[in-house]
């Protein structure tokens, strides 16, 4: 299960990692490239979905992915038929920085039945978009607006309320291609008053954005937009010659 196993790795005090798979961005070429990477890289999990995908281009990328990859799959989906029970699980993402009760509850009621009987597993998940200094599809697509990282008090009530409702992991997400990801200040101040597995993204381009996320305390970090623009990054990770080691807070998973 994959929810066991992020909490598992949160117990180990392990660091996790997640490549974003965005079905409107990417071809065959790339993937194969990235996943010749993925495959033998320490990489936890794929997450597949995007906020504008065409129903048809998301089966043939998902079929694509579940055949080169040997990645448990999760689908981060930006709408409510990125339904497939070739999935390994969903982040049932609420839009919890917002206030559209499309994104809050709306999208989940429509796809609920599917998703139930496809068997795949659900995870409850908070997902908070920060404002990472650029307009981003989400916000576009949802109509809601990113919450200032400045605003700690509104970042730290909503993964607390977040929480008491049940959620199991909070996503804060400073949007694919971020200028500005979120900073340690905000994961700190999330992980002081939340208990729930953290998961970062947005504009995480390097070794040193990832070490300060970590060492602030987010459990789960998310690799999108770096790796569509150099599916080879990841190869660092193999130069370090210790490609089974877990993560601590000595080992930088990219140069
Ligand atoms: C976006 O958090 C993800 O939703 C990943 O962001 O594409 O900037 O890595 P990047």
């Amino acid at each position: 299960m994959v929810y066991e196993s992020i909490l598992e790795k949160s117990r180990r005090g392990e660091r996790g990692l997640a490549v974003l798979i965005d079905p409107d961005k990417a071809d065959e070429t790339h993937l194969q490239t990235l996943f010749k990477q993925v495959n033998k890289a320490q990489v936890d999990w794929v997450f597949f979905g995007g906020s504008f995908v065409d129903p048809s281009d998301f089966k043939v990328c998902i079929e694509i992915v579940k055949r080169i990859s040997n990645k448990p799959l999760v689908i981060f989906p930006g709408d409510n038929d990125q339904i497939d029970e070739r999935a390994d699980a969903m982040l049932f993402l609420s839009l919890v920085s917002g206030r559209n009760s499309e994104y809050l509850i709306g999208k989940h009621v429509e796809a609920a039945f599917e998703l139930y009987a496809s068997g795949i597993e659900v995870i409850p998940s908070a997902y908070m978009v920060l404002d990472g200094g650029k307009q981003t599809s989400v916000l576009q697509k949802s109509e809601t607006n990113s919450i200032p990282q400045h605003n700690l008090s509104l970042i730290r009530k909503t993964a607390l309320a977040s929480e008491m409702l049940g959620m199991k992991l909070i996503y804060m997400d400073a949007g694919s291609g971020a200028i500005k990801p979120i900073g340690p200040e905000v994961i700190r101040a999330v992980k002081d008053i939340s208990k729930l597995p953290l998961i970062v993204g947005g504009g995480i381009d390097s070794s040193e954005k990832m070490e300060r996320a970590y060492q602030a305390g987010a459990e789960i970090l998310v690799l999108g937009n770096v790796l569509e623009k150099d599916p080879n990054i990841l190869n660092a990770l193999r130069n370090q010659g210790k490609p089974e080691a877990t993560w601590n807070s000595s080992s930088s998973p990219i140069a």
